[in-house]
């Protein structure tokens, strides 16, 4: 494998920029678990200004961030509707069931979008003694397993909108909100206005080591703080990852648009090539799902072909596999992938 590695797997793997390096150096610390980490508590307040709600927290990663942001407003025997995509449902290792005793009840989506129509059919009646009692609704934006599709204004308005109306609250996992808002041209505070409680992560297309937020009103926070602390969440001089955290909110949002214009490059370029089909036009962010018509292009001859380029890819699933930009993918690294795309498919020799 050449030295230089171009690893397309996830946004998760970036590492932080020299900014941010230098900002963890020169952090000013304290104690969080005394509410006494300046850093920690300056990202805390930007965040909750990005995202127009009156506080935030700080959490080690973005499933700590879901599961604390359901204990805090479920009780075990609650049910919570989900996206049958949703990272809470297929990736978060049943932590709302082992750990909140949440009963999750998953609903179709639509790039992402979930119809109201099946918000209210999955809607439990609070006066029969059999029913779990239904008590929040999660969103996902953008919604990862269906190709990073950004869920517009109005798709999440009108979900928020039900879920009020019948008695719910609303969470939106915004693990990649920042390439949502950025890819809708809208702004972040806007996109999660309906919600009761957004996650985001800076450890994505964000480029820090670590931590997730997690925004709300300020009872709703208080409480989250307290679930924190009891799943081992309370840190110390968290300082050291708010510093890196500041950098990202000021420096790495707006830069998000180039990651979305490689991604549609490079899905472009792929999708020119015999045997590998991908959906263009549903590129909006920066995740690319790519399909194999596995007659004319073998998926492991192909991952094997790639990784001797040195790129990585994620393993093949059902015929498809996922294919992730963030800021330590160039243009030119764009242009690198596509040759060698060519070369593994045995189209070309290297
Ligand atoms: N997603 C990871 C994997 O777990 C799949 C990735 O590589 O995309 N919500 C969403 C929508 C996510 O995509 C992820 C991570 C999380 C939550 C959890 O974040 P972490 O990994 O920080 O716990």
């Amino acid at each position: 494998m050449p030295d230089r590695v171009i690893d397309l797997r996830s946004d998760t793997v970036t590492t932080p920029t020299d900014a941010m390096r230098r900002a963890m150096y020169e952090a000013e610390l304290g104690d969080d678990v005394y509410g006494e980490d300046p850093s920690v508590n300056r990202l805390e307040q930007m965040s909750a200004e990005r995202l127009g709600k009156e506080a935030a927290l700080l959490l080690l990663s973005g499933t700590m961030g879901n599961l604390v942001g359901m204990l805090a407003q479920t009780r075990p025997g609650d049910e919570v509707i989900v996206g049958q995509h949703s990272h809470i449902f297929l990736n978060e290792a049943g932590g709302a069931a082992a750990l909140g005793g949440i009963q999750l009840y998953p609903v179709p989506t639509t790039r992402g979008a979930i119809d109201p129509a099946d918000v209210e059919g999955a809607l439990r009646d609070p006066k029969n003694l059999h029913h779990p009692r239904s008590r929040l609704v999660c969103l996902e934006n953008t919604a990862n397993r269906d190709g990073g599709a950004a869920v517009s204004v109005g798709a999440m308005d009108t979900v928020a909108e039900v879920a009020h109306r019948r008695g719910l609250r609303v969470h939106i996992d915004g693990a990649r909100i920042f390439n949502a808002a950025v890819a809708l041209d809208v702004p972040v505070e806007r996109l999660v206005q309906g919600a009761d409680s957004v996650t985001f992560c800076l450890s994505k297309g964000l480029g820090c080591p670590m931590g997730s937020i997690l925004a709300g009103d300020a009872d709703y926070i208080q409480e989250a703080r307290r679930w924190r602390k009891m799943v081992g969440g309370g840190l110390r001089q968290a300082g050291i990852i708010a510093a890196a955290g500041i950098v990202a909110l000021e420096q790495m949002i707006d830069r998000m648009a180039e990651d979305h214009a490689n991604a549609k490059r490079l899905a472009e370029g792929l999708n020119r090539l015999p045997g590998l089909t991908i959906d263009v036009d549903a590129v909006e962010t920066n995740i690319i799902m790519l399909h194999f018509d596995e007659q004319r292009a073998d998926p492991k001859a192909f991952v094997s072909g790639l990784r001797e380029r040195g790129i990585k890819v994620g393993s093949p699933y059902g015929g498809r596999m996922r294919l992730v930009t963030h800021y330590q993918v160039s243009r030119e690294d764009v242009d690198y992938v596509l040759k060698a795309a060519e070369q593994a498919l045995g189209l070309v020799h290297a």
